[in-house]
């Protein structure tokens, strides 16, 4: 007999992982996010949610990944991903929302017949999932209230195991558009398929050309460095000359550590190195966030000057080289470049007037950039904290892949292209792909870090945090660089602004963490700190501020 939804049974297994009745969920910018104590209800839940999606998408497979990338160690989080390996669609966002909230079981269960009778659900269709966790400590807990979640909605639930967040996108869209095997261990081969792509496709990429020096990767001590471990072996198996790695920070063993002075998160925001690293000035680094879709690049110069490559230089790097490859093959082939208001405005700069490429910017949150850059053939996007990728379209892939008659410098470009297409997750933002996409663009210009880091200067820029009582009364307008409320702050930011040279400050709520977040830049170091710690101090004085008004604030 066809199975419907069991109420009896989510009640009693809902019943163990009772809602904390003063917290208020969200689905945010990286769906929900917060310490972990607070997410055993919230997980439960997502289970029933996922099981409901994959039945309203005809029984495809929904993936979920529990992690909190580069928050602290206590934090933990999980997201939801649609059967193609996206974000999950945002109408969805807001039933994840409202099951998190049910603040009862009979609540809970409304919830649930409320999202079956608006999408037409069929009770009776078969729910499939599959989800993974990063390594934090709290993560096998929180797996078993998921599964209690999948068990409850009566779906057929698949444990990866530990794995980075692009490793699940990347599984979940092999399930539902490439393979899906009867038998075996779904564990092992979501590595497996996931090393053979990336490790062949790099190969193909860099060709004949040299290996460049040796580079240290810090791992944040997550997940990307087991992961990285292992793909670096398949890389040797092909060529073991190739690409040399060191990894550090790769404890994931040891309470405390993950994250902790160390991995893209910290090297970002700090402008510096991470624990556990000197670099001299011949050597390069990069660092990984603790789920392994973010990195970030860096170098010091002879002088000791610290010298970050952030998203906005990855994204620099690749379209320069794409556009070039686009041009050489002689395809009639649109690349455009998507960013959020955190680029650094000289990046802006050097993709629209020396690369002459179209430059769009959407509201902070992966989801926005992914969507902007479907609308490309090619589109390039990276956030300046180093998650982004490059999305090939269906019409590029064509024109990439179709026969013709060349020349043979056509046909190399065309070549690299094709690896390009290969090498580069679709899915989602993902360090260990862009560890080798960056590699093999290097390895192809035999640039050095620092040539590559003399396409453009960065402006100076600060982010700084501002702690406030309510962050929800900031509202944003014009892909966030706008305050619409708290009323007459922008004005006030503005007025700011205009007292410093190439200034541009603005201000929004984080959608991951309890705070405001302002950004300057200035065409001097000191011109910017002033106007970051100027907007934050406004920030603060007029808009809530709370636990104490940091010494820095002007
Ligand atoms: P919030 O907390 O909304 O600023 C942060 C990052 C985003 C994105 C999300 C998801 C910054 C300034 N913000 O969002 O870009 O990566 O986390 O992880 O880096
Ligand atoms: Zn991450």
């Amino acid at each position: 007999m066809a199975q419907t939804i069991d109420c009896d049974k989510i009640k009693e297994l809902s019943a163990k992982y009772p809602k904390l009745k003063e917290i208020n969920y969200t689905y945010g910018t990286a769906g929900f996010r917060m310490k972990a104590d607070y997410l055993e209800s919230v997980i439960f839940r997502v289970g029933i949610l996922a099981g409901l999606r994959s039945r309203k998408l005809d029984s495809k497979v929904i993936g979920i990944m529990v992690t909190a990338s580069h928050n602290p160690e206590a934090d933990n989080g999980v997201k939801l991903v649609d059967p193609s390996g996206e974000m999950l669609e945002q109408q969805w966002e807001s039933y994840a929302t409202q099951l998190a909230n049910a603040q009862s079981d009979d609540e809970l269960i409304n919830v649930i017949k409320s999202v079956v009778s608006q999408n037409g659900i069929d009770e009776s269709k078969k729910a499939s999932v599959v989800y993974a966790r990063d390594t934090r400590p709290s993560g096998p807990k929180l797996i078993a209230a998921l599964e209690d979640g999948i068990k409850a909605i009566s779906a057929v639930g698949v444990n990866l195991g530990i794995k980075t967040t692009p490793q699940l996108h990347y599984f979940t869209y092999y399930l539902n558009y490439c393979e899906k095997p009867t038998e075996g261990s779904y564990d092992e081969l979501a590595d497996k398929v996931y090393y053979e792509k990336f490790s062949k496709a790099f190969h193909k990429a860099v060709g004949d050309n040299q290996r460049l020096s040796n580079i240290y990767v810090d791992a944040a001590n997550g997940v990307g460095a087991p992961k990285l471990r292992d793909l670096l072996e398949w890389i040797d198996k092909l060529n073991d000359n190739i690409f040399k790695v060191t990894i550090i920070n790769d404890d994931i063993n040891t309470r405390g550590k993950l994250n902790f002075q160390c991995g893209a998160d910290y090297v970002k925001t700090g402008q510096k190195l991470p624990l556990a690293l000197n670099l001299t000035c011949e050597q390069r680094a990069a660092s990984l966030d603790g789920d392994a879709d973010r990195i970030v690049f860096y170098y010091v110069e002879e002088d000791g000057t610290f010298r970050l490559l952030d998203g906005d230089k990855i994204a620099a790097l690749s379209a320069g080289f794409i556009i070039e490859l686009v041009k050489t093959a002689c395809l009639d082939i649109s690349v455009g470049v998507v960013q959020t208001a955190y680029a650094n405005g000289s990046s802006t700069a050097y993709l629209e007037r020396e690369l002459v490429f179209p430059v769009s910017c959407v509201p902070t949150g992966v989801k926005h950039l992914h969507h902007k850059a479907q609308e490309y053939d090619i589109g390039v996007y990276f956030e300046a904290n180093g998650h982004g990728t490059v999305l090939f379209s269906s019409n590029a892939l064509n024109k990439i892949n179709s026969d013709g008659s060349r020349t043979t410098e056509q046909e190399k470009a065309i070549k690299k292209l094709q690896a390009l297409t290969e090498l580069i997750n679709q899915t989602v933002g993902d360090a260990l792909s862009d560890l080798l996409l960056v590699e093999s663009i290097l390895i192809n210009r035999q640039w050095t870090f620092k040539k590559w880091n003399s396409v453009y200067t960065d402006k100076p820029n600060r982010l700084v945090k501002v702690v406030v009582e309510n962050r929800n009364i900031f509202k944003t307008t014009n892909a966030e660089r706008t305050l619409v409320e708290p009323k007459g702050l922008q004005e006030k930011i503005d007025k700011l602004v205009a007292q410093y040279k190439d200034g541009r400050s603005f201000v929004r709520p984080s959608g991951t963490e309890d705070v405001v977040r302002v950004y300057a830049e200035a065409s001097t170091r000191e011109d910017c700190d002033a106007l970051a710690f100027k907007v934050a101090g406004l920030v603060y004085d007029e808009a809530g501020g709370t636990g104490g008004r940091p010494s820095e604030f002007l």
